[in-house]
Parts: C-alpha cells; sequence; structure tokens
C-alpha cells in the first residue's frame, strides 16, 4: 500500500498515467520507473529534481516520494544567485533529472542521479508519517531570498482529497495542463492530483492554446491553467471557433495562483458556455478554498473553504470577523492539515507566519459574502508582486538591481498588466546619469542572477527616490 499513490499498487497497471507530448508512461511502467529510482535515492533527507517540463521529472518526484524522502524541485531557469541560495539552504544530498540534462557549473558539485522513465524496480514498503516531509518548495518573501516551505506528506493527501470532493475529481479524469513543475500548482495540483485519484495527466511541455484544445478534442476532461493562460485563452477565442467548441467540452477548467479578471472570466463563459472555476491556495497552505462543481462559479469569488479547511478573516488587531457581509475586509488566516511544516532554517519566519492559536496568516485580504463565498480584494504587502501567477518579492528585485555597477539605488513596484495581472516595473537611480544601463541590460542582469519571471519589465529612471524623513523609500509616490 502507499499511502500517497494507492493507484501505483492496486490500479489496473495498463492504464495511462502520465504523457509528455509523444512519451507517456502506464501506472505499470509508473511504478516500476519509479520504484526503481527510489531504492537509488536511498537513505538521505533530501534530493533536488532538475524540474524541467518533462516525463522524468514526475518520475523523480514520485520516486523521492516512494522513497519517504523529500523533493526539492528547482526552477531550471534559475540564475546563478537564486540557485546557490537554493542549494545552500536546502542541502540536498542529489540532483535527479533527466539524462540529456544540461546542469549549471552551481550543480556540478551534487551526485547526479540520471532518471531513468524505463527502469523497472519494486515500490518499497511505504514507512513514512503522515509529517515527514514530501516537498520543499521555495516561494518568495517581501524581502531577502526565497524561504524553502517544507510540507508534509499529509498536507499533499489532505488537500488532493478535498479538491477530489469540491470537484468531483477521479480515475476517470484525464487532465491537461502546461504549468511549470517547480510550483504546487503545476506538481501537486497537476501530476500528484491525477497520480492520486488514479487518472491521467498530459502535460503540454509549454502551454499553447492550441495544445489545449487538442487534448480536450482527444478526450482530456480538465484543464488547469494560471490567469495568464486563461486570457490568452479568452483574447484567441473570437478568431478561433474550434477553441471554443474544444473548452466546450471539458468537464472542469480550473483557475488559480492569482485573481482571473472578471472580464475574462466572462469572454470565455460567453464563448464556450463554460464557467471557470476558481480556486486559491500558497505554497505555504496548499488549497484553501474553491468553487465547487455542484455550486455555483460567481466571476471574481473563490469559493468556499474545502472540507477539513478552516478559515477565518481577522482585524488589523487579530479580531475574527463575524460578518458575511460582502464589504468587511479582513486578513484571511487558515487552519488544516493542508498546511506547512515550516520554512527550513528559518523559525523566525515560521513564528512569524502563525499566530499563537495556529492561524497561518495569508497577507491575502478579502470579505464573505452573504453565502460564505470568499472574496480576495488584495494583499497586505505591496511588496508581494504576481506576475503571470509567479509570486516575486520587491526586495529580491531591488537586491539584485543594486549589485549591478550602473544602479546606484533601486525599487521596484508591480502594476496593472492585462496578460501577466501585474508586471515588474524597477524605479532607478543610475550611477552615471549619462550612461545608464538600459533596460535589457538589467532585465537580462535580473534574469541571469535570479530568474527570467522575475526580470523587469518597465525601467524608468530618476535622479533620485522618493523617501520620508526616516529615509524609507515611498513607494506609493512612485507613480508613471
Ligand atoms: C525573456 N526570456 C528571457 C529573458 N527575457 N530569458 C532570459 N533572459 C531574459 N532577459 C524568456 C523566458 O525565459 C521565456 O522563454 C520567454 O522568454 C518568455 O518569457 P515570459 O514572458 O516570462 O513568459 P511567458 O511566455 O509570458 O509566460 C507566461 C506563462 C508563465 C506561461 C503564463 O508566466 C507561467 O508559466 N506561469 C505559471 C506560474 C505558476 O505556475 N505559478 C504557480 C505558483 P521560453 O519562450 O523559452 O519559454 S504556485 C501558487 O501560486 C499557489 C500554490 C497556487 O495557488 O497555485
Ligand atoms: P504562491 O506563494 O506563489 O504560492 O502564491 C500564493 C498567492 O497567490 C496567494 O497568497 C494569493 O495572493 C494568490 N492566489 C492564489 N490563488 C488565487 C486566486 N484564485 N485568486 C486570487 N489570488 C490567488
Amino acid at each position: 500500500m502507499s499511502f500517497l499513490f494507492p493507484a501505483l499498487v492496486d490500479g489496473p497497471g495498463g492504464k495511462a498515467a502520465l504523457r509528455f507530448g509523444a512519451r507517456s508512461l502506464t501506472y505499470g511502467q509508473l511504478a516500476a520507473a519509479a520504484g526503481a529510482l527510489a531504492g537509488r535515492v536511498g537513505d538521505t533527507e533530501r534530493v533536488a529534481v532538475w524540474a524541467t517540463p518533462e516525463l522524468e521529472t514526475a518520475v523523480a518526484v514520485v520516486g523521492t516520494l516512494l522513497a519517504g524522502r523529500a523533493a526539492v524541485p528547482l526552477n531550471p531557469r534559475s540564475g546563478e544567485k537564486e540557485l546557490a541560495h537554493i542549494l545552500s539552504d536546502s542541502a540536498p544530498a542529489a540532483v535527479l533529472a533527466a539524462p540529456g540534462a544540461e546542469l549549471p557549473p552551481a550543480l556540478g558539485e551534487l551526485p547526479r542521479i540520471d532518471v531513468d522513465a524505463a527502469a523497472v524496480g519494486p515500490v518499497p514498503e511505504d514507512r513514512t508519517d503522515e509529517s515527514d516531509p514530501a516537498l520543499v518548495v521555495y516561494t518568495s518573501g517581501t524581502t531577502g531570498p526565497p524561504k524553502g516551505a517544507v510540507i508534509p506528506r499529509r498536507a499533499l493527501a489532505a488537500t488532493l482529497d478535498a479538491l477530489a470532493d469540491a470537484w468531483q475529481w477521479t480515475g476517470e479524469d484525464v487532465l491537461v495542463h502546461g504549468l511549470p513543475l517547480f510550483h504546487v500548482h503545476g506538481l501537486v495540483l497537476g501530476i500528484l492530483g491525477p497520480l492520486r485519484r488514479g487518472g491521467s495527466v498530459r502535460h503540454l511541455g509549454r502551454f499553447g492554446t492550441d495544445g489545449v484544445a487538442r487534448e480536450l478534442n482527444d478526450g482530456a476532461t480538465m484543464f488547469f491553467g494560471v490567469p495568464t493562460m486563461y486570457h490568452r485563452i479568452a483574447e484567441a477565442l473570437p478568431a478561433d471557433p474550434g477553441l471554443a467548441k474544444a473548452l466546450g467540452r471539458a468537464r472542469l477548467l480550473v483557475s488559480g495562483s492569482a485573481a482571473l479578471p472578471v472580464h475574462d472570466h466572462e469572454r470565455i463563459a460567453a464563448a464556450t458556455g463554460r464557467r471557470v472555476v476558481e480556486r486559491y491556495g500558497m505554497t505555504e497552505t496548499l488549497m484553501n478554498t474553491s468553487v465547487r462543481v455542484d455550486g455555483e462559479a460567481r466571476a471574481g469569488t473563490v469559493g468556499l473553504p474545502l472540507p477539513g479547511v478552516e478559515l477565518r478573516l481577522v482585524e488589523e488587531d487579530g479580531t475574527a470577523i463575524a460578518a458575511y457581509d460582502g464589504e468587511t475586509v479582513g486578513e484571511i488566516q487558515v487552519r488544516g492539515p493542508n498546511l506547512f511544516t515550516e520554512y527550513l532554517n528559518r523559525p523566525d519566519a515560521t513564528a512569524a507566519a502563525f499566530t499563537a492559536d495556529g492561524w497561518f496568516r495569508t497577507g491575502d485580504m478579502a470579505v464573505r459574502e452573504p453565502d460564505g463565498y470568499v472574496r480576495i480584494v488584495g494583499r497586505k504587502a505591496t511588496d508581494l508582486i504576481k506576475s503571470g501567477g509567479y509570486k516575486i518579492g520587491a526586495g529580491e528585485i531591488e537586491n539584485a538591481l543594486l549589485e549591478h555597477p550602473g544602479v546606484r539605488e533601486a525599487a521596484v513596484t508591480g502594476e496593472p498588466d492585462a496578460d501577466l495581472g501585474e508586471r515588474i516595473v524597477a524605479w532607478i537611480v543610475p550611477a552615471e546619469p549619462q550612461s545608464p544601463p538600459s533596460a535589457e541590460e538589467l532585465a537580462d542582469h535580473v534574469a541571469g542572477r535570479l530568474a527570467p519571471h522575475k526580470r523587469p519589465r518597465v525601467v524608468h529612471y530618476l535622479d533620485a527616490l522618493p523617501r520620508n524623513d526616516m529615509g524609507k523609500i515611498m513607494k506609493r509616490a512612485l507613480g508613471v
């Protein structure tokens, strides 16, 4: 018996489990490959996984979990500084990668385990405890480098089973997605989700409306995406009746990781007859709320707390808000088996994230509608930017910009963007005003140090940053 993936042991071995492009594995093949890999992972605490959007990444994570160890998924586009931080913080014993994958020098010192998707080995006996770490996922805060959220096995099971209840998600479902595999959305919901249900997932390698339509026309029943993907779908629909027809066939279209704009929700509903279901989660909490398939998918809301999740709104001083009036705004706090355990090596940050009685402070601001639906209205910290569904801390980008010799001062803000939700804007005081670094040079600098999705899309040049009497940058005074 495998606690997380019963279908690997008990299910029909010939059934399709994973498909990435032309390559696929049945449950029997996946059990054999992941079982063999589990034997090679051995008795280590954690291993890193070079999380390219390939079959091997899924095998690597499942194999690590079967071994009872924790996987640290790495963004294969991570720049030097980001990668160095994650490696020194998480201290993995080895890196698991697809055989042909070229690894950067920062990973050169780690033992490499090539993942063989055709290997054959037994699924080891499950000797884990529910509280054992399953994943360490790095997530940005407002300042400093990303923190590693330690996600226990219990949380994976709790969140995926709660979603199964809300979405009537079964082994009959076939999911299509094109999300990255180094974050919760694409990895936990998108890969581990179907495998826990005994269903199938087809990964597109990279997102495109054509791929989504093709798979929905070929038996896929669900699609998961971030709002940027739905925006691109909404933009493509008027000229692509085939796309509308394909989406109309889906049993379930789910959006998450950021707010789905009402305009995109309504355009998709009008063209396809399907309302996108929104769910709300976080790396630290996995999924907290969702619109249910048997409920009403109202644009702009993220539905009800999932089974097992306690959710409350609180005032600034911590007082709970009882009103379901659609008006009183409070911070969302959650409690439940879906939560992470700690930030790795950061007891200070872990303690600050929880109240004395164990509620996790999400930093998201919301109201409750009269029927209990949660409507997210904003975030507490203006220094957290959501761009393309990725959470990005302003401080991390400011630090990277300040490491460029042509930058004397830097501030980073997010501004509304129809495609990305928010785009990253850098405000720079150049070291030499006559020859400032170009916007492209600064974008390349940040992409190379951190990751391409963290690069500024717009750069403004100033003589000085607006500061208050304490010398603190007044970001609200920065405006176009
Ligand atoms: C551009 N590129 C560069 C540079 N500029 N590379 C190096 N240096 C540069 N200066 C490259 C990029 O790497 C990419 O390469 C291409 O140019 C386009 O980049 P970009 O514009 O950033 O990407 P996009 O095509 O606009 O991508 C949109 C996207 C993506 C597909 C929606 O943002 C995405 O996958 N988002 C998903 C985020 C996600 O999964 N979040 C979940 C977090 P190439 O063209 O080769 O690709 S988990 C979470 O939030 C919680 C738990 C939850 O609730 O889910
Ligand atoms: P991350 O730290 O990358 O896991 O991102 C988590 C954050 O994404 C949450 O704290 C929210 O701010 C945001 N988020 C996730 N899902 C939704 C949603 N459906 N609507 C609005 N915001 C969301």
